[in-house]
């Protein structure tokens, strides 16, 4: 794997390599300029090149769309700043618009970053067998069970029993059941998209039983 950063400021053809000039209407702030934008596009994107903007307008950011991303052989991602791009940036080039989420940063940078990482770790052979197995928490859209290291008691905070049982059976299924409690306490939209075998809606059936 590569990752190359790019100046826009070597598709400028002034002496001062201007990348952005103020907004035709008027109001604040600036605005990046279509002719670097595009030559720089057009120079880095090649027949295999996934072309991403970041920005709040974008389709949202998850896992879904990281591993769609995960399985592309050329990544390109156009990260503004300022009031953002002239629009005529989408209407030629067409990007692939995505957000990761409904707040506003001071560019795509940090956006970019958090696309990367994410589709990183999907990809085979990058993480050891241990991580990428645990890519199944969200793939099933549950959050993950709590883990415990030692010491097995600290403060009168001990560790569940079952966890030092040695019973690989019961600890696999105390840990569903513990990944449905938080799923089902902290993110119900989550659950409503998760697969319940009948193992799951055994467990859930205890969460419900229990008092509390
Ligand atoms: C450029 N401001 C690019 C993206 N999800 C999200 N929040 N904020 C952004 C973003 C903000 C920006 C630019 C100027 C992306």
């Amino acid at each position: 794997m590569r990752i190359v950063v790019h100046d826009l400021r070597n598709w400028t053809h002034d002496r001062h390599r201007t990348v952005d000039d103020r907004p035709y209407g008027g109001g604040a702030g600036m605005v990046l300029k279509v002719e670097p934008v595009v030559e720089a596009v057009e120079a880095l994107r090649g027949p295999k090149t996934r072309f991403l903007l970041l920005s709040p307008q974008g389709r949202r950011f998850g896992h879904e769309v990281a591993k769609e991303l995960s399985l592309e052989e050329h990544l390109l991602f156009l990260c503004g700043r300022y009031e953002g791009f002239d629009e005529r940036v989408r209407l030629i080039l067409k990007p692939d618009e995505i957000s990761i989420g409904d707040y506003v940063l001071t560019g795509g940078e940090v956006p970019a970053l958090v696309v990367m990482d994410a589709v990183i770790r999907l990809i085979p052979g990058v993480l050891g067998d241990e991580e990428s197995a645990r890519e199944n928490s969200f793939a099933q859209h549950l959050l993950d069970h709590p883990d415990y290291t030692r010491p097995a008691s600290f403060r009168g905070f001990d560790v569940p029993p079952v966890l030092l049982s040695g019973d690989h059976e019961r600890i696999r299924r105390w840990r569903r059941k513990e990944a449905l409690r938080r799923t089902k306490g902290l993110r119900p939209d989550l659950l409503s998209k998760a697969f319940s075998s009948q193992e799951d809606l055994e467990l859930l059936a205890e969460l419900d039983a229990e008092a509390g």
